[in-house]
């Protein structure tokens, strides 16, 4: 643990207020030789001289490496009265350069192939320091004690052993919509980039080679759990744990969380009954168990591809469950929401055709049957775009996940018409986002709660669209979507943790574990992102507990804090991790065999 933690070692950083009212704000990572680049300069105050400005490239020299070139005017965007689009994509050498625009010089900007190497593998680090049973961050086990399954009014029917996993976040709640979705893009990534990612890890997750990528180790760890929570062909759990979780802030091998049997005693696991449920005042409006039962079979459709290639029982195991779980979702159509337990909060999860579509392309995938071709085709049909994409505002978590894998999964499958509708429907999403795009910073997504797993899935989507089809006519939002998670946005910061680690990145995050062991210990993991001031002003139990290093850059109308009090923009998340350990696969070179 410690030594992980040295290793990590804490960057000096400046974050104190800020010297000047315009910057240039850039991805911190860097820039491919043969992508988009451009950095955005922003200015925080209306000022007389918007006229065109000229930028110049410079290389560690000094010496001009590309331009001048004008700045092209972008209009207002939040905090920024005014923004300029400031494209150098026709640098490709590879080098360490920086951007001025007058007396204002941006931070180092790398252009390499390599740029995003190890990133899927930083991004591991925060899965396994998630992990639920034995957790190697600590060299202990969490929740060993899990759980028991309750009935509708929340009685014990009985224990079933459950523990493994993630936590969801940074309590301690773990749901198999974000589970099997995580562990779905680990596979994703391992099946589509199995040489990205390193082996320098065990499958228990402690330091030490194992002959096993250590994305497919993670992913791993994650089918264990959900075989767990689907322990007979007809029995299968949504949830283990519930908002009580939230009343102490303790470490996860020390929760003393209550559910009735105990500080730190069992946790309460929830089956799917496609029955309303929630055991205190608020009830989720669960219709069916599809959307979960869905979820349960594409990650098992798709592990018996990837992960038990060599290993006939596992194999033959996983088939039955994918088998299983597919159809009781078609007995059941509709979602099995999470259930609240004292707030009213829970993922309100209103689709299952894409749940339903992914599962069926997979065992496609898997068995030739035609029938589940047939039946992924007619899901895809029912819902091309994910609803939330073109709109402004979303429930939480309502439209999940965040974006379709299945339309990619039925490209992969299919035939000629299959191949052209899935496009067709990603190129639609990708469409209706970058219809709201026209801002400086070329984002279009809904800054509702977890912006940045919309932002990640849009440039998975987009990215995805891209490789179908070779379309490149959106491939400036794509980058702009990756560029804005590593610093160009307004707050001038990389959204995930300690990444890059000579960058700035989010010090003080809503996490008992960063608290405890500092920032460097929950390496790897997204933040939530911001959020429109609304959703940050009326969110219960949000206080700063500092004085706000952005305040000047809070003014707009979306919200980012760097605080530890700020649940709602700078939690870590793990399904966000997980699918950008995928899109991060997909940008970065291979590995010689
Ligand atoms: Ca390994
Ligand atoms: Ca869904």
């Amino acid at each position: 643990m410690l030594a992980m933690i040295g290793f990590f070692a804490s960057v000096a950083l400046v974050v104190g207020p800020l010297a000047d009212s315009a910057f240039v704000r850039v991805n911190q990572v860097g820039y491919l030789p043969d992508g988009p680049k451009v950095a955005v300069l922003c200015s925080i105050v209306p000022t007389d001289s918007v006229a065109t400005r000229r930028f110049v490239v410079r290389d560690q020299r000094g010496r001009v490496a590309f331009g001048p070139r004008a700045a092209v005017q972008s209009g207002s965007f939040g905090p920024c009265a005014h923004t300029w689009r400031l494209d150098f994509s026709a640098l490709r050498a590879n080098g360490r350069y920086t951007i001025e625009v007058g007396t204002i010089t941006s931070s180092i900007v790398r252009v390499a192939r390599d740029v995003y190497a190890g990133a899927a593998d930083t991004l591991l680090y925060y899965m396994r320091q998630q992990r639920s049973g034995f957790n190697p961050f600590f060299r202990d086990s969490v929740h060993r004690l899990d759980g028991y399954v309750i009935d509708d009014t929340g009685h014990v029917v009985k224990f079933q052993p459950v523990s493994g996993g993630w936590a969801d976040a940074s309590d301690y709640l773990q749901y198999v919509a974000t589970s099997a979705t995580a562990t779905f893009d680990m596979l994703m990534a391992a099946r589509d980039y199995p040489r990205v990612t390193g082996d320098a890890f065990a499958a228990n997750g402690l330091a030490g080679a194992n002959g096993v990528s250590d994305v497919l180790d993670e992913a791993r760890h994650g089918i264990d759990w959900l075989l767990r929570m689907f322990p007979s062909d007809s029995e299968f759990y949504n949830q283990l744990g519930d908002d009580r979780d939230h009343i102490y802030l303790d470490l996860p091998t020390t929760d003393t969380s209550d559910y009735g049997w105990g500080k730190g005693k069992q946790r309460p696991i929830y089956p799917c009954t496609g029955r309303p449920q929630g055991i205190f005042q608020f009830k989720n409006r669960a219709t069916g168990v599809a959307s979960t039962a869905g979820k349960f079979a594409s990650a098992f459709a798709l592990a018996a591809q990837v992960l038990a290639v060599h290993d006939d029982t596992l194999s033959i195991l996983l088939r039955r469950k994918a088998v299983a779980a597919y159809a009781a979702g078609r007995r059941s159509p509709g979602v099995c929401q999470t259930a609240p337990g004292r707030a009213p909060y829970f993922y309100e999860e209103d689709n299952w055709v894409d749940d339903m579509e992914l599962a069926a392309a997979e065992l496609y995938s898997l068995t030739h049957e035609p029938r589940y071709l047939r039946e992924a085709s007619e899901y895809a049909a029912r819902e091309p775009v994910t609803p939330w994409m073109g709109a402004d505002t979303a429930r939480h978590y309502q439209w999940y996940p965040w974006y379709n894998a299945g339309h990619y999964s039925l490209w992969r499958v299919g035939g000629a018409s299959e191949r052209s509708s899935a496009a067709s429907y990603y190129r639609r999403g990708v469409e209706a986002v970058v219809h709201r795009a026209g801002n400086g910073f070329r984002v279009g997504i809904p800054f509702i709660w977890c912006s940045n797993d919309l932002i990640v899935s849009f440039a998975t989507q987009a990215m995805l669209y891209r490789r179908m089809t070779g379309d490149t006519r959106f491939r400036e939002y794509e980058q702009a979507a990756v560029d804005w998670l590593f610093g160009a946005n307004p707050w001038g910061t990389s959204m995930v943790i300690g990444y890059p680690r000579d960058g700035r990145w989010p010090h003080d995050p809503h996490s008992v574990v960063a608290m405890q062991f500092g920032p460097e210990a929950i390496t790897g993991g997204l933040v939530d992102g911001p959020v429109y001031r609304s959703i940050f002003a009326n969110l219960r139990g949000i206080a700063l507990r500092h004085e706000d290093g952005f305040a000047a850059l809070n003014t707009g109308f979306i919200v980012y804090h760097d605080d530890m009090g700020d649940y709602s923009t700078n939690e870590p998340i793990m399904d966000g991790t997980a699918n950008l350990i995928y899109l991060m696969s997909a940008l970065a070179p291979r590995r010689a065999k």
